[in-house]
């Protein structure tokens, strides 16, 4: 019996070396959706495919900014992060949030100034780490928040009178975003995430604001904006829902293969965390399976339990569903405030649990991230 299974063993061996990949050949469809993405662009994104089903990255929104301490806010401090506090170790993944650059505005809404998040994404960048953008845009037709529902994305678009309005807003993210560049010069690639839950109706991009015909046609063209007209070709573009029913759901609003590189979704757990998980179980599901299809990259773009109550939601909730399905990353939102919080702070209910799930096998936190540099060397 024994000699049999080392048998098989040694066979099944053979078998996945003689399917594997040549060594550092890009994995099938792991080309950026932009043909002229920078060669580091090419590679994080290479590379990102890669490391799919060897570990689920863990990441956090406005993780170097500001956190939580004994009930109050600590905001700015260097080298400081809840998460770090916790587990030892950076995440690997960083989410940035634009919200208000598109007003000229020194500071995002939610307080954190833009000159400071282009520091830390130079930091999180120079450590190996992985970072991604989301934008809650203010309503360009009537000046309201992201929030604002009233129909717009038809006058923003090219020949509507709202037009110019919105090109000035991505004027602004664009020389952001064109200023992020490493310590030698170069362009820092990112994980951008516009319009996101829009299969939801509480932003103006929203599923009841605009046909599918309408969000297809601002999303090719803020794309093809910002990589075209401003030459940026350090973006990874990330189409990102909310809830979804089938595949066919899932895409009616998809812009097409040409205008992203990553898919996902957010999801959030409320008080019932068996209805998540049997949520989170389809609708993951479904997204491996369509980003296979597609050569796309899966990821869970938002996830969470505002002020995680439950001490065991780490490992018992959130890691089965991420050791089942597979995806590139999971990013929590921000540490907002002492009752608007997803990550947990030193003392704070999760915050055993979460340590043992930045010890499974199954994350990846920057500990294990950063000495694969992802940027500079094809991973093995
Ligand atoms: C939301 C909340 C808000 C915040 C916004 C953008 O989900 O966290 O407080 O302003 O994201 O970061």
């Amino acid at each position: 019996m024994k000699m049999f299974r080392t048998l098989a063993l040694a066979a099944a061996a053979a078998a996945l070396a003689f399917g594997a990949r040549a060594q550092g050949q890009a994995p099938a469809g792991a080309l950026p959706a932009d043909p002229a993405a920078t060669a580091q662009t090419k590679l994080l994104l290479a590379n990102l495919h890669r490391l799919v089903g060897r570990g689920v990255m863990f990441g956090h929104q406005d993780d170097m900014a500001y956190g939580i301490d004994q009930g109050k806010m600590w905001k700015g401090d260097a080298n400081r992060s809840d998460v770090k506090s916790v587990a030892g170790a950076y995440p690997a993944v960083f989410g940035w949030e634009l919200g208000h650059l598109e007003l000229d505005s020194a500071r995002n809404l939610d307080g954190v100034p833009f000159a400071r998040i282009r520091g830390y994404i130079q930091q999180d960048y120079a450590q190996g780490s992985v970072v991604t953008i989301s934008w809650h845009l203010n309503n360009p037709h009537n000046g309201k928040t992201a929030w604002d529902t009233a129909r717009t994305v038809q006058y923003i678009l090219p020949g509507g009178p709202d037009h110019a309005r919105y090109v000035g807003y991505l004027d602004r993210v664009a020389a952001f975003l064109g200023s992020l560049k490493g310590a030698k010069g170069e362009a820092i690639p990112v994980i951008f995430r516009p319009f996101h839950e829009h299969t939801g109706s509480w932003f103006w991009w929203g599923q009841k604001e605009c046909t599918a015909a309408e969000f297809k046609a601002i999303w090719q063209f803020t794309v093809g904006y910002l990589r075209d007209q401003k030459k940026l070709h350090n973006l990874l573009i990330a189409y990102s829902a909310s809830d979804f029913a089938t595949e066919a759901d899932y895409l009616e609003r998809y812009p097409g293969d040409a205008y992203a590189d990553v898919l996902g979704f957010d999801d959030y757990c409320g008080p019932d965390p068996a209805q998540f998980k049997a949520g989170m179980d389809r609708k993951l599901g479904l997204l491996v399976s369509i980003s296979r299809a597609h050569h796309k990259l899966p990821a869970l773009t938002e996830v969470g339990y505002d002020g995680v109550p439950d001490p065991g939601w780490w490992t018992q909730t959130l890691l089965p569903l991420l050791e089942k399905h597979p995806v590139s990353y999971a990013l929590t939102w921000r540490n907002g405030d002492p009752v608007h919080f997803f990550a947990p702070y030193p003392g704070q209910a999760s915050a055993a649990d979460f340590k043992k799930f930045f010890q499974s096998k199954s994350t990846i936190f920057n500990s294990r991230l950063g000495p694969l540099h992802l940027y500079t060397q094809p991973l093995k």
